[in-house]
C-alpha cells in the first residue's frame, strides 16, 4: 500500500483552493468563517482543512483546525489507514466528519522529529516538528544510569537542540548522585543547562525566555515535574483540574515516579511557543549506531576523533589513545568516556 505524502505540487494547490474558499466565505458572509456553523456542505464535498495534532491516545487522535475554519477548535480524529503513523506535534488535512470529530487525509512534510526505537529497534518519532528537547532532571527521583548521555546522542543525531534541566531546586538533597554536579558536567561540555523549580518559580523566567518561539518537547524519568513544569510554564496551577497538566505524587518510600501523564500532548504557551508534555520513561535505548557516530554523539570527544595511534583503537588502554590522554589531562570528564563504552557495550550485546 503507497503510504501517502503530499508532494509540493498538491500542497500548493490545497492551500490555492483553500485559500480561495476562505476569500470567498468572507466576500460572501462578512464574518470569520470559524464564526458560522458548521455546514453539511464540509461533509458532502470532503473539504480539507489545515490542522495540528495535539494528543494520540491509541486509535484516537485530537486535532486543533488551524484552518481559518474552527480554527483553535479540538476534533476527535481518526486517521485513514494507507496513512503513515503520525504523532503529536504533526500537521494534517483533515476533514470533518460530524460535529467535532472528523478524519485525517493526508500528513504534511515535517522539519523534524523527536525519535526513540521501539523494541525491535526501529526508529519511531514521539512528537513531530520539533526545535528543542528539554531533558529534565530533578534530585527526586534520582537521575539513573546514563540516560542523559543517551538522551544527548539522540538529540545530536537528530539535529535538534538539547537543553538539559535541572527541575526542584528547592529540594536539598543527601541523595548519592550529585545533581547539581551532574549539571555543571554537562554545563563544563557546552551543553545550555538551566536550573529551576517549577514549585517555587526559581529559574522559571530563564527557561521562558529560552523556549520562546520554539516548539519544545519535555523528556525524562517519570516523576522529574515535567507536566508541573509546563503547567508553570502555561500559568497554569498544578490544582487546576480543568486545564492543568496532570501531576502524580512520586511513590511512597522508593520516591519514584507514578507514571502519570500517558499521552504525549502538546500545550500552546501564551505569547508564543508550544510545549509537549511526554509520558516518563524508565530507559531510553539508542537505535543502531557505529562507534564512530557514537563517538560524534558525545560532543567534546569530536576533536579528538582520528587522533589516535591506531585507526582501530578502542579507548580502552591502547598506547597513544587521544582520548584517554585527553581524560589525563582532564579535557575529557571520565564519566563520559565510561558511559560512551557501556552504551558501545549495550548496543554490541543487543546486536
Ligand atoms: N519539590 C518540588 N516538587 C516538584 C517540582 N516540580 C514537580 N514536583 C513534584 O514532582 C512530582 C511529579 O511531578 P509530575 O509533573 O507529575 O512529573 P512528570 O515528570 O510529569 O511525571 P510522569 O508524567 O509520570 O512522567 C509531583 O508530586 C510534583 O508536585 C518542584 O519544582 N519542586
Ligand atoms: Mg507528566
Ligand atoms: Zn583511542
Amino acid at each position: 500500500m503507497t503510504k501517502r505524502r503530499l508532494n509540493q505540487q498538491q500542497q500548493r494547490r490545497i492551500s490555492g483552493n483553500q485559500q480561495a474558499r476562505q476569500d470567498r466565505n468572507a466576500r460572501d458572509t462578512g464574518v470569520r468563517s470559524s464564526d458560522t456553523p458548521d455546514t453539511p456542505e464540509d461533509v458532502s464535498t470532503g473539504i480539507s482543512l489545515e490542522g495540528l495534532i495535539v494528543c494520540h491516545y491509541g486509535q484516537q487522535i485530537d486535532v486543533e483546525s488551524l484552518d481559518i475554519e474552527h480554527r483553535g477548535e479540538i476534533f476527535r480524529c481518526f486517521q485513514r489507514s494507507n496513512l503513515p503513523a503520525m504523532v503529536t506535534g504533526d500537521k494534517v488535512l483533515w476533514q470533518i466528519e460530524s460535529g467535532q470529530s472528523g478524519v485525517i487525509v493526508a500528513q504534511q512534510p515535517r522539519h523534524s522529529a523527536m525519535s526513540r526505537p521501539n523494541h525491535r529497534g526501529e526508529l519511531r518519532a514521539i512528537a513531530a516538528n520539533v526545535d528543542c528537547v528539554v531533558v529534565v532532571i530533578a534530585p527526586r527521583p534520582e537521575p539513573f544510569g546514563n540516560l542523559i548521555d543517551r538522551y544527548m546522542v539522540a538529540i545530536e543525531h537528530l539535529g535538534l537542540r538539547p537543553l538539559l534541566l535541572l527541575n526542584k531546586s528547592d529540594l536539598t538533597t543527601k541523595s548519592s548522585v550529585n545533581v547539581e554536579a551532574l549539571l555543571q558536567r554537562y554545563a563544563r561540555i557546552g551543553y545550555e543547562t538551566l536550573r529551576v523549580s517549577s514549585h517555587s518559580g526559581d529559574g522559571m523566567d530563564l527557561l521562558k525566555a529560552a523556549l520562546a518561539e520554539q516548539t519544545a518537547v519535555f523528556v525524562g524519568q517519570s516523576g522529574v515535574g515535567k507536566s508541573s513544569l509546563i503547567n508553570t510554564l502555561r500559568g497554569v496551577s498544578d490544582d487546576d483540574d480543568e486545564h492543568a497538566a496532570d501531576v502524580g505524587d512520586l511513590s511512597v518510600g522508593r520516591q519514584k515516579g507514578t507514571h502519570t501523564t500517558t499521552a504525549t500532548k502538546l500545550y500552546h504557551l501564551p505569547g508564543s511557543g508550544d510545549l509537549i508534555d511526554s509520558p516518563g520513561i524508565r530507559e531510553f535505548g539508542l537505535w543502531h549506531i557505529e562507534a564512530d557516530a557514537l563517538m560524534n554523539g558525545f560532543i567534546e570527544f569530536r576533536p579528538w576523533a582520528g587522533k589516535c595511534r591506531f585507526r582501530d583503537c578502542h579507548h580502552q588502554h591502547e598506547p597513544d589513545c587521544a582520548l584517554l590522554e585527553a581524560v589525563k589531562r582532564g579535557e575529557i570528564d571520565p564519566a563520559r568516556l565510561e558511559s560512551y563504552h557501556h552504551i558501545l557495550t549495550s548496543l554490541n550485546e543487543r546486536d
